[in-house]
């Protein structure tokens, strides 16, 4: 798949070849095929050789890395250009704590960060856009009726990946970008949790724009997450995710862990003295303590200020 492929290549089914081994095929892999490529019905090829990966998004299942589930490392999808983080402005409420999750992982797999914001028709994105305006996040609106032509500009000539939690809209937006997809779409319980109606990742090609050359690129649809664990990212990396932070962290003393009880981590005062936004901070922190398995296990990925999940 994927950029070189054109859009009247076949679809073909391939299996794994054993001599693969225990080396697993993700979704957005570029790999060799042998055997019969004709994509008609019933042919059967094989995948004989998984190209290096340009990026590889991972996951956790936990944060801590001493639990069984903190070891446990999923990886989302390989080659992706763009992590599209889809977050509802309402029902479900948009999470900060699993948005700033989202960019340490993207900055972490060296991916692009885009901020998509659905159902904009049910509530504003001032609160959650105040809280990066230090970022420059690129960001899309999106409602049943917006017109989606910002948003194929930025898919353009890429291979994005969404990410969200269950029921903010990333099939529907899906089908409405690829008619044919055909996406199943889900509802949405009363406490604003979705049912996980999606259950596998899916790449599809995006159609090309009438007066658009070019690639159109590539969208791949995800199960929706509880959370996103990030076990598998070092204590110095989860900096990255917050880069209106790093600047200050030069500052701190040697081996400073950045946390609350350090007592001359340089974070306080680039916060005091207006730097910063504290509930970025915050956030970090307790991305930190997650880590270590302290915090709220219940809701990880609620900062302070966020909505009430049903509000
Ligand atoms: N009001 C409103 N509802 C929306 C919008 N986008 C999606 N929905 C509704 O939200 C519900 C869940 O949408 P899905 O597209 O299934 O959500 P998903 O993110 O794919 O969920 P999973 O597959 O479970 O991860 C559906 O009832 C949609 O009709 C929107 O922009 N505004
Ligand atoms: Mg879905």
């Amino acid at each position: 798949m994927f950029p070189d492929a054109g859009p009247d290549d076949p679809t073909v089914t391939a299996m794994r070849a054993r001599e693969l081994g225990r080396k697993s095929v993700v979704v957005g892999d570029r790999v060799s095929l042998v055997g019969d490529t004709s994509g008609a019905p019933g042919a059967l090829a094989r995948i004989v050789r998984i190209a290096e990966r340009r990026s590889v998004l991972r996951r956790t299942a936990e944060d801590d890395a001493t639990t069984a589930e903190g070891r446990l490392e999923r990886v989302v999808v390989a080659n992706a250009d763009q992590l599209v983080i889809v977050s509802a402005l309402a029902d479900p409420p948009p999470r900060t704590g699993f948005i700033d999750r989202c960019l340490v992982a993207a900055y972490d797999a060296d991916i692009e960060p885009l901020l998509c914001l659905t159902k904009a028709d049910l509530a504003g994105p001032e609160a959650v856009l105040g809280y990066y305006t230090e970022l420059e996040l690129p960001y899309v609106l999106i409602r049943p009726d917006s017109d989606l032509a910002a948003l194929r500009a930025l898919l353009a000539g890429r291979v994005s990946v969404m990410v969200g939690h269950s029921g903010v809209g990333k099939s529907t937006l899906v089908n409405r970008l690829v008619p044919e997809a055909d996406r199943a779409v889900g509802t949405v319980s009363a406490i604003g949790r979705g049912r996980h109606t999606s259950t596998s990742a899916v790449a599809l090609r995006l159609p090309p724009q009438p007066g658009a050359d070019g690639d159109p690129g590539w969208i791949i649809d995800t199960p929706g997450v509880r959370s996103f664990g990030l076990a598998h990212v070092s204590a110095e990396s989860l900096l990255h995710g917050f880069p209106d932070l790093v600047e200050a962290t030069v500052d701190c003393p040697a081996n400073c862990q950045h946390t609350a009880d350090e007592a001359d981590c340089a974070l306080d005062a680039w916060v005091a003295g207006g730097k910063a936004d504290p509930r970025r901070l915050a956030s970090y922190r307790r991305l930190l303590a997650s880590r270590s398995g302290e915090g709220d296990p219940r809701e990880p990925e609620r900062n302070p200020g966020d909505p009430l999940a049903g509000s």
